[in-house]
């Protein structure tokens, strides 16, 4: 009897550590929290995933990362309220020579979308240029800083 008790208390604690490992591959990346979009920024870039390495803040517009900073992102965050979409290469007037290109939605959030970009479709290191838009204010209108909520 007490080694059946074990066995599902065993079972109980494995069972929500692989919950958990679970969980925080589907949420915002951990080491994300607690990093914020500037003042007056719609978006910020990050070298590696879980918003790790160099950043590069991204401007409410179109806007050209830096020859060093193209083909290097892997992750980044969004400023609730806005729109960040990236492309495979910069064009200032057309939209179709940028390439493809992934989309990091936080229109109708409340707080700061955090995401690793996985994968050729999703433009891991490939992103070279980015339009970012917001939804209620211009680029002089951003309130202050946003930042990933810790827990
Ligand atoms: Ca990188
Ligand atoms: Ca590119």
């Amino acid at each position: 009897m007490k080694s059946l008790l074990l066995i599902l208390i065993g079972s109980v604690i494995f069972g929500s550590t692989a919950n958990a490992g679970m969980f925080s591959r589907s949420s915002a990346p951990s080491s994300c929290r607690g990093k914020s979009v500037p003042r007056g920024k719609c978006a910020v870039l990050y070298d590696d995933a879980d918003c790790a390495g160099w950043q590069h803040v991204v401007p409410v517009g179109y806007s050209e990362l830096s020859v060093m900073r193209r083909n290097d992102a892997e992750s980044l965050i969004v400023r609730p309220g806005c729109k960040f979409v990236g492309y495979d290469h910069d064009n200032k007037k057309s939209v179709v020579k940028r390439g493809d290109s992934v989309t990091v939605n936080a229109w109708n959030d409340d707080l700061p979308k955090a995401k690793n970009l996985t994968g050729k479709k999703e433009l891991e290191e490939r992103i070279s240029s980015a339009q970012c838009n917001c939804r209620t204010f211009s680029a002089e209108q951003c309130p202050s800083s946003a930042t990933v909520p810790r827990s």
